[in-house]
C-alpha cells in the first residue's frame, strides 16, 4: 500500500526557537534548520513535505488573519496530502486549532497541531515526541482512509479533540488538558486510539473552508468588585455584536439588579450574550442556581462545557455566517464539531 503523504505546516513557537545570544531570548529561526534537527524523521513510514510561514511566529502573535493562511494552505493542499500537521507555539495553539475546527467544515483528514515546551534543539526538548507521534497519528490509515477525521491537537502523549482543550502549564511538558471531554488517543508502546470517541464526519461533502471571521466580540471575566461604570462602557461600544461572558462554578454570576438589567439592555439592543464557566472542567446549568436563574430568563445563551477558546472562535464563525438573530441562540448551543455536548 502507497505510504501516506503528510503535509508539515510550520508556523512558529518554541518548538523552532533558539536562543539569540546577545539578548538571551528566544526567537523563531528558519524551518529548514529544524528538519535537520530531526534525522529521525526519515524512519517515518509516510512521505512529508513541508511549507512554512514566511516569517514564523511567537503564538502570541497570533490573529484571525494567520488563521486564514492555515486554513488557505490546507485548503490548497486538501488533495495531494492524507493528513497535516501544524507546529505551532503553545501559548495560543488551543485558541487557534479550535478556530480551524470550525473554518474546515466536511473534513474528513487529519488535522493535527502540536508543539513544544522546549526547544528542539534542547537537550531535553519534549519537541522531537510531538512531533514524531503527531505525524505518525496524522498517518494512521485503515483501508485506505485515514482514521482520524478531525482537528486534533497533540502533546506529552495524548492525542485531544481541538477544541475541547486548553493550555493549562507554562512549564510543564503536560500543558495542555481536555477536562470535558477524553482523550482520542495515546501514545504508549503503542498507539491506542479510542475509536468511540472521534468525530464520524459525512465523508460524501466536500471541504468547505469558511474564512470569514467577525473580532466585533468582547470577552469579560467576572470577578467581585467588578465596575458597573467599566461594564457599562465596554457593552456600550456600538460595534459590538456578541460577548462571552465567564461566569463563575456553573454558570453563576451576581444577581445584583444594576447587573442583570444592564444584561438585559445589551440582549434588547441585539448583542448576543454567552455564558461560558471560568473553571477549567464542568458546563454550565443555568437556571440551576438562582444566581443563573435570571440570565436564562433574560435570554443569555448557554455555552454548557465549551471552552473559553472555543467559545471565542465559535463566535466568530458563526457572525461570520449571518445567521438570522432568532436562530443565533439555537445555533450556538448546538454542536458542530464536537466542542460541546
Ligand atoms: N511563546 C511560545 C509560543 O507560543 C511558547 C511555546 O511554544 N511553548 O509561541
Amino acid at each position: 500500500m502507497a505510504k501516506p503523504n503528510i503535509l508539515l505546516i510550520y508556523t512558529g513557537g518554541t518548538i523552532g526557537m533558539i536562543k539569540d545570544f546577545k539578548t538571551g531570548a528566544l526567537r523563531a529561526f528558519d524551518f529548514k534548520n529544524l528538519l535537520d534537527k530531526i534525522p529521525e524523521l526519515q524512519l517515518v513510514d509516510c512521505n512529508i513535505e513541508t511549507v512554512s510561514f514566511e516569517e514564523p511566529i511567537d503564538s502570541s502573535n497570533m490573529s484571525p488573519e494567520y488563521w486564514v493562511q492555515i486554513a488557505e494552505i490546507i485548503e490548497a493542499n486538501y488533495n495531494n496530502f492524507d493528513g497535516f500537521v501544524v507546529l505551532h507555539g503553545s501559548d495560543t495553539m488551543s485558541y487557534t486549532a479550535s478556530a480551524l475546527s470550525f473554518m474546515l467544515e466536511n473534513l474528513v483528514k487529519p488535522v493535527v497541531f502540536t508543539g513544544s515546551q522546549l526547544p528542539i534543539g534542547d537537550l531535553r526538548t519534549d519537541a522531537k515526541e510531538n512531533l514524531i507521534t503527531s505525524i505518525q497519528m496524522a498517518s494512521l490509515q485503515e483501508n485506505g482512509c485515514p482514521v482520524i477525521k478531525e482537528v486534533c491537537l497533540y502533546f506529552e502523549y495524548k492525542l485531544y479533540r481541538a477544541n475541547r482543550t486548553t493550555k493549562i502549564n507554562a512549564e510543564n511538558f503536560k500543558a495542555f488538558a481536555s477536562l470535558n471531554y477524553p482523550e482520542l488517543a495515546e501514545s504508549g508502546v503503542h498507539l491506542k486510539v479510542n475509536y468511540e470517541y472521534l468525530l464520524k464526519p459525512d465523508e460524501s461533502k466536500p471541504l468547505k473552508v469558511h474564512k470569514n471571521l467577525d473580532t466585533n466580540i468582547v470577552l469579560i471575566k467576572l470577578f467581585p468588585g467588578i465596575s458597573q461604570e467599566f461594564l457599562r462602557n465596554i457593552l456600550s461600544v456600538s460595534s459590538l455584536k456578541a460577548v462571552i461572558l465567564e461566569t463563575y462554578g456553573a454558570g453563576n454570576c451576581t444577581n445584583a439588579p444594576w447587573f442583570i438589567n444592564l444584561l438585559k439592555e445589551t440582549i434588547n439592543k441585539g448583542v448576543h450574550i454567552i455564558n461560558v464557566t471560568q473553571c477549567s472542567g464542568g458546563s454550565v446549568m443555568m437556571g440551576h442556581y438562582e444566581t443563573s436563574n435570571q440570565l436564562k430568563t433574560i435570554g443569555v445563551i448557554s455555552g454548557k462545557d465549551i471552552t473559553t477558546e472555543a467559545a471565542l472562535s465559535k463566535l466568530m464563525y458563526l457572525l461570520g455566517q449571518n445567521i438570522p438573530k432568532e436562530a443565533f441562540k439555537k445555533t450556538y448551543e448546538t454542536p458542530i464539531r464536537g466542542e460541546l455536548f
